[in-house]
């Protein structure tokens, strides 16, 4: 294996993102933002990777990359390439994640970690084996730097709410509500591993059990397809995934919780709610609203108990310090700013950023789970770790 880059060598890291579409856009934006608004290590934005050379190349163009190139393994093999950071779909994510790890390259890759628990438990010895010769990973559920989440985290830490007794997470989304809306890579089994599943309730399980510092032990779920074929190029072709998830989980620490995503939910476009309910508080969040957080205090007298607005905008909040005076409200693109933000002073700190791929596995491990209760009609199942 090779050496990372580390701080000891003066040149710039060198960065390189494989993929273009949504998240590989987004990740771009991040890359781009970061520097101008936290003190991270110098970082160079070297190249921009994918499959049509045009298409790429204009991507690069746009999104500030020096260059651009079709193949993801001759970018590993160069010595100018310190961080990869993989934003390709994700049957893609072992192979890729696996090769940079062993190249010595920093990896942050998107979630779900991979299509598989086999997948994800490769990538896991990969990250492992690196781990010892200083080359980082990460995972990139970015919703736990939303500030008003890892606000919710940290008041929930702090025992504001007094022990956890319940969890309501739902992420519901509508852009599949359309049964003609035609066929994509997201629909079919062998390229996403699952739908509503893998894509959006991976969120949601990561957010119970990072708001909660606790580990999903058991669940039973349900899975649903509403649509079962959709218009492909060559005509009708078949949904392999699930539209809509839903699933109790039974934490270690005593508390429940319940699940559900959705991608035809029509009317909700990016709803991540959570709600959780302790024994001397509560709190909401609803991501179309990211900067608000609801908290209730039950330790005040009852006659003036009521969910409190707190404006997530102050530098005292996380991450709020590096954005715009007090007051200001940001979006749903800066998780991903402080994602790279954390990912990148990890790299300069040599600590292990968070979430890990041990943790990625962990979330894979309760949509097994899931998936299994699903199968078996809804029965309560287990969370199986690694063999
Ligand atoms: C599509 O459902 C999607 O882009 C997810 O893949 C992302 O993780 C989520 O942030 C937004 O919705």
């Amino acid at each position: 294996m090779n050496s990372p880059q580390t701080l000891a060598s003066a040149r710039p890291l060198g960065v390189a993102v494989i993929g273009y579409a949504f998240m590989g856009q987004a990740h771009s934006n991040a890359w781009r933002t970061v520097a101008n608004h936290f003190d991270v290590p110098a970082f160079e934005q070297k190249v921009l990777v994918g499959r049509h050379a045009e298409a790429v190349a204009t991507a690069a163009a746009k999104y500030g990359w020096s260059e651009s190139a079709t193949d993801w393994r001759s970018v590993l093999e160069r010595d100018d390439i310190d961080i990869v950071d993989i934003c390709a779909p994700g049957w893609l994510h072992a192979e890729i994640a696996t090769a940079a790890l062993a190249a010595g390259k920093h990896v942050l890759v998107e979630k779900p970690l991979a299509n598989s628990l086999a997948e994800s438990e490769a990538m896991v010895r990969a990250a492992q084996a690196a781990r010892s010769a200083g080359v980082r990973s990460m995972v990139g559920f970015n919703y736990r730097r939303v500030p008003a989440l890892a606000l919710a985290r940290q008041l929930i830490a702090e025992g504001r709410l007094g022990t956890i007794r319940q969890v309501r997470a739902s992420y519901l989304q509508d852009w599949l509500a359309d049964p003609d809306s035609p066929m994509t890579w997201r629909l079919r089994k062998e390229t996403a591993g699952s739908g509503a599943l893998g894509d959006i309730a991976s969120h949601a399980i990561d957010q119970v059990q990072f708001l909660l510092d606790d580990t999903v032990t058991e669940v039973s779920g349900r899975l649903h397809t509403f649509t079962s074929e959709r218009p492909g190029p060559d005509g009708p072709e078949a949904v392999t995934v699930d539209d809509a998830a839903w699933a109790t989980l039974s934490l270690a620490g005593g508390a429940v919780a319940s699940v559900d995503v959705s991608r035809v939910a029509l009317g909700q476009k990016n709803a991540l709610r959570v709600e959780v309910y302790g024994t001397s508080g509560s709190l909401t969040f609803n991501l179309e609203n990211p900067n608000e957080l609801f908290f209730l205090d039950g330790t005040e007298p009852i006659e003036v108990q009521g969910f409190r607005r707190i404006l997530v905008t102050e530098p005292e909040h996380p991450y709020m310090v590096g954005w715009w005076p007090q007051g200001h409200v940001i979006g749903w693109e800066h998780s991903f700013t402080h994602q790279l933000r954390d990912f990148l002073l990890a790299i300069r700190n040599g600590t292990d950023p968070s979430p890990s791929f041990e943790e990625g596995l962990g979330v894979q491990q309760v949509l097994a789970a899931i998936e299994a209760s699903s199968a078996a009609g809804g029965a309560t199942l287990p969370v199986v770790g690694p063999g």
